[in-house]
């Protein structure tokens, strides 16, 4: 196990693995060359809006449209060649959804699209769609998990038992080690509803092309391949009369992993028009009708020995999942991973989950950065400071005691995930290290002088990456991740072209991915060029999402290019007249006998002087394509632990977050500034779920946050500087040992911070906060339920910590 410094092991090359090297793509997007769908110019382009549900839950009894916009507006009945998107997971007690392209017989959400109208321009669009007429019949509304549960009435969906989409369970020695424990503690947590919030929405251009015969859809999106394979089944086409492009993407964090139903509306206007036709998601349509995530309630019971040990957790997981089951994930990924994830780092023996994907009238609930990992590390890390609190030790005392621990790797866990390679303990070591944990206590004997109370917050997690087939085949979603295939291609004058079939949107691919070319052929990066997210020129990929397309497409490239190498390397030789076994690889180049040849003389003698090539050069040329996954596909276990000091102001409620350190595990790093810009542009997210964002349902399930200035974010002032280390210890499953990390920074954040606020607040008595986001409001009613005499525990006996946990 190798243990870095700061900055990395310096890399071998200075374009290769490990490098430093500035990201390629900011060029273009630093001078706005950036080319996004809104960007595009198509002749006869027309712009599409859609006429949404003002209510949560209704019949439609009638749609009256005025003649004059009748053939620019579409019902459901129109698109009878359509299909509806189910998105059924195989899981035991799983009950199935369908979820029309245009609401059809009732509507499930505010925002719920029932008509789609086109036009020149988007404003003569809201303008016909003005023209509509809907009659709407109430029914009941389940604004929330509690309300869904107890439905006597019209379930959400047609045939339903009650609104549960899935309920999952697991038992391993719960009992027996429960019965062993000295200690129990009681808490409930909750986060809030969030939308994802990317700075570019949703946004679709479709056209026909009618030279090719195909359908092509330039979409925002993550994962083109399984958008192409769900549009043409969904429409009825032929996979090769499908070409799925996507450009330029502003932002994703898996809200474009999914088909959003827009994309099949749109992709039907041009089949069916064959002329182009182009939809850009507002902002309110974004926050109000975009998918929604992150509402989870825990109630969750800890069973301790007296030192704090972990003996068996009980946990009671709702999570609020919308009304319709997303495409290709389903509502199962959420509380698979749960239930699969609750257990983070630690080493316990007992577990006992029940958790459960309730069915509300609310946009659908997408996958967002973390995914349910933000959830459970949310809920665990805030049971282990209040099992420190009951034994009276020290919040890191307790997760030492409790974390798995480097000789115990590999680990296979209570749920049976295989923690790969790490050293936990001494991660959170190093982070009290840097947050200097000893320092911070004395600050908090010695008190503020401007009366503001210090806390100091810690958080430890795994960040289960890049796990592959087996997993996603226990959950039985309908798209099941197998080899990501890469193809590389050496241009005739010596460039490199790499085609993968995943998305770069921001994680600086372009460059990563030339890096490990780099390392392998000694190419230079700046004759590497990635070419990603096109499905008609990239192959096949299930695409971007899960924090995998490193370990799988990057993984691929690096098993092209070896592959690659020794044809190279033959022919090198053969211009050089020595065998390949003498040739020494220089900077992009081979040399032998005080003579060098260059990778373009390879590409020259391949493709334009044949004559030069030995007799038995391999006709499969200087091009391969590799298909790869790990050995092991469960994922790679990244970790990081995350500390932060805050000062919280008694008066106002405000919080200051002082200091804000990680230190994080994800193998070997291919770019340590990547790895970093990755990381902090998570917790910046993270800090929005801990503070700021929350879209609010009233009873009726009107969203009740539909602007920017409703819908709160951090902003650049609200981010802290983050001083960040790293380890590094290579998975040894992966290429180069390196493990997934795009989503580990949005996972600690509100974890950590709450633990801080609690600590700051401890001194006062206060009721423990649970609850996202940790707003003003809700620190001033803490302390005063502390006041009252109603500290935390008080607060618990009332059942005013958290909300009520909905039934299960
Ligand atoms: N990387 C590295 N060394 C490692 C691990 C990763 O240099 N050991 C680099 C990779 O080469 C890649 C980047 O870090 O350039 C992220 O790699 P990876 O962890 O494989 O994640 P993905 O590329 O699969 O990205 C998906 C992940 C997810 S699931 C969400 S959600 C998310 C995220 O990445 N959405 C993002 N980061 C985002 N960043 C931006 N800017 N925009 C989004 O929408
Ligand atoms: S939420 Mo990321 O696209 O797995």
């Amino acid at each position: 196990m190798t243990h870095s410094g700061e900055h990395g092991q310096a890399p071998a090359k200075p374009e290769g693995v490990g490098a430093r090297v500035p990201r390629k793509e900011d060029i273009r997007h630093l001078h706005g060359k950036g080319h996004f769908v809104a960007d595009m110019a198509m002749p006869g382009l027309s712009e599409v809006a859609f006429l949404r549900s003002p209510l949560a839950h209704a019949r439609i009894a009638a749609v009256r449209v005025d003649d004059s916009v009748r053939a620019f507006t579409v019902l459901r009945a129109d698109m009878a060649d359509a299909s509806d998107i189910v998105a059924d997971s195989t899981l035991p007690t799983y009950q199935s959804s369908a979820q029309p392209p245009l609401a059809c017989g009732k509507v499930r959400f505010v925002g719920e699209p029932v008509a789609m109208v086109f036009a020149a321009t988007r404003a003569e669009a809201e303008d016909y769609a003005e023209a509509i007429e809907v009659d709407y019949e109430d029914l009941p509304v389940y604004a929330d998990v509690a309300a869904a549960q107890a439905a006597t009435g019209e379930f959400v969906h047609p045939g339903w038992k009650n609104n549960v989409f899935v309920t999952l369970n697991a038992d391993r020695d719960f009992d027996a080690l429960a019965a062993q424990a000295d200690v129990v503690v009681h808490r409930r947590m909750r986060l809030a509803r969030q939308c994802m919030v990317p700075m570019e929405g949703k946004a679709v251009l479709a056209y026909w092309d009618h030279q090719a015969d195909q359908l092509v859809v330039y979409s925002a999106t993550q994962v083109p391949h399984m958008i192409r394979t769900i549009l043409a089944e969904c429409l009825g086409l032929d996979q090769g009369r499908v070409r799925v492009i996507s450009p330029d993407v502003g932002g994703a964090f898996g809200y474009k992993c999914v088909l959003q139903q827009e994309e099949l509306c749109v992709a039907w206007l041009a089949k069916t028009y064959r002329r182009p036709f182009r939809f850009i998601e507002d902002r309110r349509e974004h926050l109000t009708a975009g998918a929604n995530s992150r509402e989870h309630h825990y109630e969750l019971t800890a069973y301790a020995d007296r030192r704090g040990k972990l003996l068996a957790l009980d946990a009671r997981i709702a999570i609020d999942g919308g009304a319709y089951s997303v495409w290709p994930f389903t509502i199962g990924l959420e509380p698979g991973q749960a239930v699969g994830n609750l257990p983070g780092p630690y080493a316990f023996r007992g577990y006992r989950c029940v958790t459960q994907a309730v069915a509300t009238n609310k946009p659908g609930f997408v996958p967002y950065r973390g995914v349910a990992r933000t959830g459970v590390c949310f809920a665990m890390e805030l049971m282990m400071d209040a099992i420190a609190r009951e034994v009276g030790r020290e919040p890191w005392e307790v997760r030492l005691e409790n974390l798995v621990k480097p000789e115990q790797m590999p680990y296979v866990n209570v749920t049976n995930k295989h923690l790969d390679s790490g050293d936990y303990p001494a991660s959170l070591r190093k982070a009290l290290e840097m947050i200097d944990a000893p320092a911070v206590r004395a600050r908090q004997r010695l008190g503020e002088p401007d009366g503001r109370r210090i806390g100091l917050g810690v958080a430890t997690y795994t960040e289960q990456a890049a796990h592959g087939t087996s997993v996603f085949a226990a959950w039985g979603t309908p798209v099941i991740p197998g080899f990501d295939q890469a193809t590389v291609r050496i241009t005739p004058d010596g460039g490199l072209e790499i085609r993968v079939g995943v998305h770069s949107h921001g994680q600086g691919m372009e460059t990563t991915f030339a890096q490990i070319a780099n390392e392998i052929l000694g190419i230079p990066i700046n004759r590497i060029k990635v070419l990603h997210g096109d499905t008609g020129q990239t192959p096949f990929s299930t695409g971007t999402y899960a924090s995998r397309s490193l370990v799988m497409s990057g993984g691929a490239v690096s098993q092209a290019c070896k592959r690659l190498l020794p044809r190279v390397v033959h022919i090198a030789g053969h211009l050089l007249g020595a065998e390949a076994d003498q040739l020494s690889l220089r900077e992009d180049g081979f040399a032998a006998g005080g003579q060098t040849v260059s990778i373009k003389d390879v590409a020259d003698a391949w493709y334009l002087r044949p004559h030069r090539l030995p007799a038995d050069v391999d006709p499969a040329g200087l091009e391969v394509t590799v298909g790869y996954k790990p050995k092991v596909d469960t994922g790679c276990f990244t970790y990081a632990s995350h500390a932060a000091t805050v000062a919280v102001d008694p008066a106002t409620g405000g919080v200051e977050i002082l200091d804000y350190v990680v230190v994080e595990d994800c193998g070997t790093m291919i770019n340590p500034m990547v790895v970093e810009g990755q990381t902090i542009g998570g917790i910046a997210q993270g800090i929005g779920t801990a503070f700021y964002e929350e879209t609010p349902y009233d009873a009726n399930g009107q969203p009740l946050a539909s602007t920017l200035a409703d819908y709160m974010l951090p902003g650049a002032t609200e981010v802290p500087h983050i001083r960040m280390h790293h380890f590094e210890t290579p998975s040894p499953h992966t290429e180069f040992g390196a493990k997934g990390m795009g989503e580990g920074g949005a996972i600690a954040p509100p974890a950590v911070l709450f633990n801080a606020v609690n600590d700051a607040l401890r001194s006062l008595g206060a009721a423990e906060l649970a609850e996202t986001p940790l707003t003003p409001h809700r620190v001033l009613q803490a302390i005063a339920q502390g006041r009252r005499g109603g500290g935390n525990e008080a607060a618990l006996a009332a059942g005013h910590q958290a909300e009520p946990a909905p039934a299960i």
